[in-house]
């Protein structure tokens, strides 16, 4: 198929609460749609990119700079598959996000124009996935409970604790008393370094199922000789952007488990071949979140039903995110939410609810 015009826009949500994290507070949403135009039909494609280069060096305004002018005139007028979007866009270092962005736009495309599903596409092995939550940093315990009550009264199957230092050991010991043994975990999104490591082991009681990105992303090394220090099993977020940089880090023995995230590793095709090294290599994966949309909890959703997506995601109900979503929500039955089972994402875009939210649209062709 060629690529004939790519739609680009920008939209505002707000989220349904203060998410609070150890890189910030984040309130209100602005998020970069793609919709690819193709001699075959249309795809969809949501940017994981936030506001601020904060969680990693990319941001929305660079995402959004870098695919007007070095990422799309790669790809249009000439025969392309998404298959190929990767090595077309390979002279272009970084910007994984905005490459995910437009791969996966041209991967809804093909997909929907064959009828095939993205769960189906990645030989799905379940109809439902089983979700888990990830909750931000509160500004009391007392707070903090009745929040993670309130998910696991909806059903939510796992919980994550967001930490950082001065909110970590306390948190989690008033979770486990009130809560017992739910699946616990926490995400440090880089907030310590190595010589917090005798800190760090004072989770080891909790039993948690993993402590995520404990050092900056670069320490690579570092979260190795971390893991000979905590019982505590270690799952990388930030520091795995690439099938290479799974294989790097699992040979080192930096994780044990890690969280996929197509838009940090440049799209669904990258993030699929790194679920396929870690089933070899016997990592357990989960699939991460970046607060997205419908387009983007779509496609994660399909994907995490893959095989080797053994623990719950942060693949939360719409409702946990925005009140009112621009695909049909995505809604917990017992915990789970129901892999999309039309053709390609097989959601469908409220056109009229998102064209009210746009602030900026551009089309590149
Ligand atoms: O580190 O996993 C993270 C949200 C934004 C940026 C980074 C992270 C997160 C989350 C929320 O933890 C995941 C979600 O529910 O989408
Ligand atoms: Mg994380």
């Amino acid at each position: 198929m060629k690529l004939q015009a790519v739609e680009m826009r920008r939209i505002g949500m707000s989220l349904v609460a203060p998410f609070e994290t150890s890189f910030g507070v984040q309130t209100e949403r602005d998020i970069l749609l793609v919709k690819a135009i193709t001699s075959e039909g249309e795809g969809w494609g949501e940017c994981v990119a936030g506001e601020e280069p904060t969680y990693s060096s990319e941001y929305v305004d660079a995402a959004q700079h870098v695919l007007i002018h070095h990422l799309i005139p790669r790809l249009l007028g000439s025969e392309l598959e998404a298959g190929d979007v990767a090595a077309r866009l390979r002279p272009v270092h970084g910007h994984r996000m905005a490459k995910a962005a437009i791969e996966m736009a041209v991967l809804d495309a093909e997909l929907r124009a064959r009828g095939d599903s993205f769960g189906h596409f990645f030989g799905a092995v379940r109809q439902e996935v089983d979700c888990g939550v990830s909750v931000g940093i509160h500004s009391s315990i007392a707070e903090l409970l009745v929040t993670v009550g309130g998910y696991l009264d909806q059903g939510y199957r796992r919980i994550k604790l967001k930490i950082k230092p001065g909110w970590d050991v306390e948190p989690v010991r008033a979770v486990r008393e009130k809560f017992g043994d739910v699946p616990l975990q926490v995400d440090a999104n880089t907030a310590y370094s190595l010589s917090d490591a005798e800190h760090l082991a004072k989770l080891d009681p909790f039993g948690l199922l993993l402590i995520e990105q404990p050092l900056p992303e670069e320490l690579v090394l570092a979260h190795a000789q971390l893991a000979k220090k905590v019982q505590t099993p270690i799952c990388l977020d930030e520091s795995i952007e690439s099938l290479q940089n799974a294989t790097d880090a699992i040979e080192l023995g930096a994780c044990r488990v890690i969280n996929v995230k197509p838009g940090r590793v440049g799209g669904y095709l990258e993030a699929r071949k790194i679920h396929d090294l870690c089933a070899e290599k016997g990592v357990p994966v989960w699939m991460g979140g970046m607060l997205e949309t419908g387009i983007g909890r779509a496609g994660n959703v399909a994907m995490a039903a893959m095989a080797n997506f053994t623990l719950p995601g942060d693949t939360s109900a719409s409702a946990r995110y925005y009140h009112r979503d621009i695909t049909e929500p995505f809604v917990l039955h017992d915990g789970r939410l129901k892999v999309p089972t039309g053709a390609g994402l097989g959601v469908t875009v409220d056109q009229e609810f998102l064209d009210s939210i746009t602030h900026w649209k551009q089309t590149v062709a």
